[in-house]
Formats: C-alpha cells, structure tokens, sequence
C-alpha cells in the first residue's frame, strides 16, 4: 500500500518546485519530507531558479477609485513632464534573448525586437511605496487571504489530496537556508511554507519591515502586483520592454552591463556556497535597499539581481519559437505583448503563468544564472515568493491618459496548447 505522503510526492511529480511553491510546499507539509522531490528543471545551462511560491487566492478586494498622481502636472504647452520616480526610455530595436553558454533553452531564438519608448520605474517598488498603496485601498494581499482550497487545487494534478486545514492558513514560502550543503536538485530543502509570511513579513510572522522602507516589496503576488500598478496609473512592463530596458542601450551583452561576469560590486547576488553559505560579499544575504548598486546605461536600478519583477506576459518556454516561425526568420517584431496563453513545464497544471525577470539575491551560477537580462522565469499568478517583487511603466501617452491594452502580433496570439 502506498503511503499519503508518498502518494502526494507521487502526484506532485512534476510541478513546479522551484517556482510554483504553494502545492510544492504544501506537500512537503503533507508529506514531511523535503528529500523527495521531483527534479527542478532538465533544460541545460540555468534551468533551476532558486524560486519558492507561496499561498494562492483570487483576487477579491476592489480597488479605491483615488489612485495618487503618476505624473507631475502636465505642462501648459502639453508636452509630458517627467514622471516622479520614473526614467525614460528611449525605444529601439534589439536582440531579445540569448545564446550565451549560460542561456536556458526557452531564451531563444534570439530575435529581433522593436519596442516604442516608455517610462520605467528606476527601482523596484518598495515597501513604502506599497504601504502607501494599501493605506489608501485597504488592499490584502493574495498572501494574507483566506486560502481556497477550490482554487488551489485547479494548478495542481487531478487527485491530489486535500491537506489538512491547518496547512491551509495564509501565508507564503520562506527561504530557510540549511545548515551544510545540500543537493541542489531539490528546493525544498531552502524554501519552508510558512503561515502569516506576507508582504509585511516577508521572512514570516517573526519578521518584520519596519524599518526598510527602502527594500523592494517582495511576497506579493501577479494578481497583487497589477493591482498596484492601476492604482498607480500604470502597469507591469511587457517583457519585451523589460529586457529592452534592462539591457540599457548594450545590444547582444550578457548583462546588463556589458559581457564581464557578475561581480559583488555590480549587483546583489549570492557569493559562496548556495545555499548554505552566504559570504555577503556585496553586503547583504538578503534584499538591498533598492538603488544601491550602479544603474545600467539608462539610469535603472537593479535590473540584475536584488529581487525577481513580475511582467505582465503570459509564460510560455517556446513563446519565442512560436513569434519567429509566425513572422519569419529576420523579420522584426514590434512590441510584443506576451502569448495568450501559458505553457510552463515548472508548472504543467497552472491554467495561467507570469513572467519574470531580472533574478535575484539567491542567484549563484552554481545554480541560477537569473541575472541575466535574457534569463525567464515564471509561475502562476497567485504565487509570491520571498524575493520576488516588481517595477511598473508607462507609454508617455499612458502618462496622460492611463494604461492601455496592448494588442499581439502574429505568433503570440495562437491560442490554445499545441
Ligand atoms: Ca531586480
């Protein structure tokens, strides 16, 4: 007879523990294990993300029909004035993606891509930033919701069994670093579900942000992140624009700086052994306050490394495959908004997955090489994680008159799972 636990191991085969970390944590939980995992990832390079999910929900809070003023008064000659907080982005042409020995097989083909100018966030948003936001709305974050068991289950497989309640409380993943060296075949043994983690405690109910203020929000969710952004009269950057910008004016680069290798000076990543060992080389074992390390050629921080940003695009490992052989080889693609739908081996389940981008503190190329400005990652929607937080932008004609939909070009628009 098979054991509940090894059941639930069995019937999580295959999802995602290294991003979708809800179901992946709940059944470590269930399971009382976290030796047996499935593997991470089997695309070569740096497949594996360091990632952790968290709680899932839906959405369910409206929004307050006040957000604050995204722009400065517009000028009486109605040229744009410069967004607080924002830089602008001058649009252009580049190649998206990579062929680097680091690359993943979802970051290619490389192709050419156009994007118009926009303004982008020159952080990530901070936890004052989101406090402001939520003492205006009263906003509760998909981590600090009631969990629905009837929406969790829909990301996982058929017949996984329902946890006990006590699993189902709110709350998110918390990376928790082992003692010694592990196998890094299992982000498990990092990453603990842990209830009452939210934004407000990112590390868990003994955690706190007071007092960094100027730390990227992290812990919150797609759903959470979008959320913001309207408030704010803006949105999440599409992907294209948000490697464009990263890249900072540098074509074909394998950072954002240019094709030297990271450094402790150049971003906040892991230096040492991950994920037991930390030398916090460039200072911090966790989030820096954002802003602290050099801005790429267009004046944005953080764009490697810190903490992973949601985009609004669906996920999906062959999206660029699909946009090339529907346009043709060579052809230029202009502004590229995302398929419609989602396809992610992490989380085969999950009815819809998100973007995102730019790595974390977590990365260590004996793992994760997410720093990059090609490298993707993604999860569901309702997944927050510990190092996970988000920028916004606008369209300079989004500055006057709000956000707007983006439409799709040939390729991203195919529906449905091949
Ligand atoms: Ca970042």
């Amino acid at each position: 007879m098979i054991s509940r636990a090894r059941k639930s191991r069995r019937a999580l085969r295959g999802t995602a523990w290294a991003v979708g970390g809800w179901e992946a944590a709940c059944a470590a939980v269930l399971a009382g294990t976290v030796g047996a995992g499935p593997a991470v990832n089997d695309v070569p390079g740096s497949g594996r993300s360091c990632c952790g999910g968290a709680s899932a929900a839906m959405l369910r809070v409206g929004l307050a029909p006040t957000p604050p003023a995204a722009t400065s008064p517009s000028a009486s000659d109605g040229t744009s004035i410069k967004p607080r907080g924002m830089v602008w982005i001058p649009g252009g042409e580049f190649s998206m993606g990579s062929t680097d020995r680091l690359a993943r097989a979802d970051e290619g083909p490389v192709h050419r891509v156009r994007v118009d100018g926009f303004w982008m966030d020159a952080t990530e948003v901070t936890n004052a930033q989101f406090r402001a936001f939520v003492e205006a709305t009263g906003y509760v974050t998909t981590a600090e919701r009631p969990v629905d068991w009837e929406e969790i289950k829909k990301q996982l497989p058929s017949g996984t069994p329902k946890p006990p309640d006590e699993v189902l409380k709110p709350g998110a993943v918390v990376f928790t670093p082992p003692a010694r060296p592990v196998p890094l075949d299992n982000p498990s043994a990092w990453w603990t579900w842990t209830a009452g983690a939210n934004w407000r405690h990112p590390g868990g109910p003994g955690t706190t942000i007071e007092g960094r203020d100027q730390e990227p929000v992290v812990q919150v969710s797609w759903d959470d992140a979008v959320a913001y952004c309207r408030w704010a009269g803006k949105r999440l950057p599409t992907e294209a624009e948000w490697e464009f910008a990263a890249r900072g004016g540098l074509d074909r680069k394998v950072n954002v700086w240019g094709d030297e290798p990271v450094s402790p000076e150049r971003a906040n990543t892991w230096q040492g052994r991950f994920p037991d060992a930390n030398t916090r080389q460039d200072g911090y074992a966790g989030a820096a306050p954002v802003g602290r390390f050099p801005p790429n050629g267009y004046g944005l921080y953080d764009m490697a490394g810190n903490v992973w940003e949601w985009c609004a695009d669906a996920y999906r490992d062959d999206a660029y495959a699909r946009r090339v052989g529907a346009a043709g080889p060579g052809v230029l693609i202009v502004n590229p908004a995302g398929p419609e739908s989602s396809r992610d081996p992490r989380n085969p389940d999950a009815p819809v997955s998100r973007v995102h981008r730019g790595g974390s503190y977590l990365c260590n190329d004996s793992y994760c090489a997410s720093y990059r400005p090609s490298a993707r990652m993604a999860a569901p929607p309702d997944n927050t994680m510990q190092h996970l937080g988000f920028r916004c932008v606008m369209s300079d004609r989004e500055s006057r008159t709000g956000p707007v939909a983006p439409s799709r070009v040939p390729g991203d628009e195919q529906k449905g799972k091949p």
